[in-house]
């Protein structure tokens, strides 16, 4: 079995990623339903990411996207985040909500508009510059909805030229993350469509571009462990947004529709050895909580990471891998279910009172009156959201 020290030291040392947008108010394209005490500005978000990070000990930064979280000064945002115990994280660059992008950003058939995004993204490497932050992480709604619409193949070059531009425009200790999504909002073509063609891309542009993994933007039933392990054997996973979905990019919380699924993903990541901070796999979480709060969300999805992650950590691997050389199917799938099975909420409760935490986090946080503080005190304003 293996070494419960060996396992609570990897939990100690594991990073979840926050994103500021799980703090505003969001919803589906039918309706936001805007929530009391939500925050208002940027900082205000970090202050309720800071919350996060108190009652976990894990989740020590936070992602911002710009424009929803421009500021004037992000090196002040950064010292903000500081004072309040966290970091500034991954910078997420936005070239989809501007009118300029109705036929795509970097894509977009109009040198204009390619240079215009391309600008965004410069201007997301400065921001990096400033908030002190390793990874730009982008994402593209570009793509086609006719057959015939727009050259497939002329896209990807304008996507190829434009991910250089960026590229070489970054500093030797950032890194450029590519995300791809299967579908929506196009729904013929989509530009960066897979994994396979965010990694064509970024083994053409050089060793500091990686691929993000989504775990909401593949077709039901992929197997989503197979191609972290194919990234990871290629040292070009970069990361993962963290989310669930039952039908398409649902954004709910991590590890509520298949734990069994971040489960199986975290035991390639454990097995690749791939989960200490200097492997270079960033943890992110990319949600939205539509109907419920979203603070105790977020503390309740850095939970269920460490719960799969403590599973993949407890799986007896020299048993496994006997019954794997001995041939023995039953023997090898009963190790991995074995770990699977196991609850690991007692060892994490130890873990959290080892580093001075309350052992359930969400009842500390309700206990704490910060939720009843933000009602109280975020009057008046406008609350953040995904669009304004
Ligand atoms: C996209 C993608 C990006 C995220 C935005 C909000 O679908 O997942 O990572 O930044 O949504
Ligand atoms: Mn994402």
């Amino acid at each position: 079995m293996p070494d419960l020290t060996a396992v609570k030291t990897a939990l100690r040392a594991h990073r979840i990623e926050l994103p500021s947008w799980a703090f505003g108010n969001t919803g589906t394209r039918f309706k936001v339903f805007a929530q009391p005490g939500v925050p208002r500005t940027p900082q205000e978000k970090i202050d309720d990411a800071a919350q996060v990070h108190a009652f976990t000990g894990v989740a020590p930064s936070v992602a911002v996207h710009i424009p929803w979280d421009r500021v004037d000064d992000y090196a002040a945002l950064a010292a903000y985040a500081k004072e309040h115990g966290v970091a500034i994280g991954t910078v997420n660059a936005n070239v989809f909500q501007d009118d300029d992008y109705r036929l795509g950003s970097v894509c977009n058939p109009d040198p204009r508009v390619r240079r215009k995004a391309v600008n965004h993204l410069l201007e997301c490497v400065d921001i990096m510059d400033a908030t002190g932050s390793a990874d730009l992480k982008l994402w593209f709604a570009d793509g086609t909805n006719y057959p015939g619409q727009d050259d497939i193949a002329a896209r990807q070059d304008r996507l190829a030229e434009a991910l250089g531009t960026v590229y070489r425009r970054l500093g030797p200790g950032q890194r450029m993350l590519l995300e791809y999504k299967l579908f929506e909002p196009s729904f013929y073509t989509t530009d960066v469509p897979d994994w396979g063609t965010s990694l064509l891309h970024c083994l053409a542009l050089g060793p500091q571009a990686a691929v993000v993994v989504d775990t909401g933007h593949h077709a039901p039933g992929v197997n989503i462990e197979f191609i972290v392990a194919m990234l990871l054997r290629q040292g070009r996973l970069g990361g993962f947004d963290f989310n669930s979905r039952f039908y398409a990019d649902d954004d709910l919380m991590v590890g509520a529709a298949d734990p069994f699924q971040l489960f199986r993903i975290l035991r390639e990541v454990v097995a690749a050895d791939a989960l200490r901070p200097e492997a270079g796999v960033a943890f992110m979480l990319d949600q939205c909580h539509n109907i419920e709060p979203k603070i105790p969300a977020q503390i309740r999805s850095v939970m269920n990471v460490q719960e799969a992650t403590a599973k993949a950590l407890l799986t007896d691997t020299v048993a496994l891998r006997a019954a794997q050389r001995a041939g023995d199917v039953l023997g090898a799938n009963a190790v991995l279910m074995d770990a699977y099975n196991t609850d690991v909420r007692p060892l994490l409760a130890d873990l959290r009172a080892e580093m001075g935490l309350d052992p359930d986090p969400v009842a500390a946080y309700q206990r704490s009156g910060y939720a009843q503080k933000i009602v109280a005190d975020r009057m008046g304003g406008t609350p953040a959201s995904w669009d304004s």
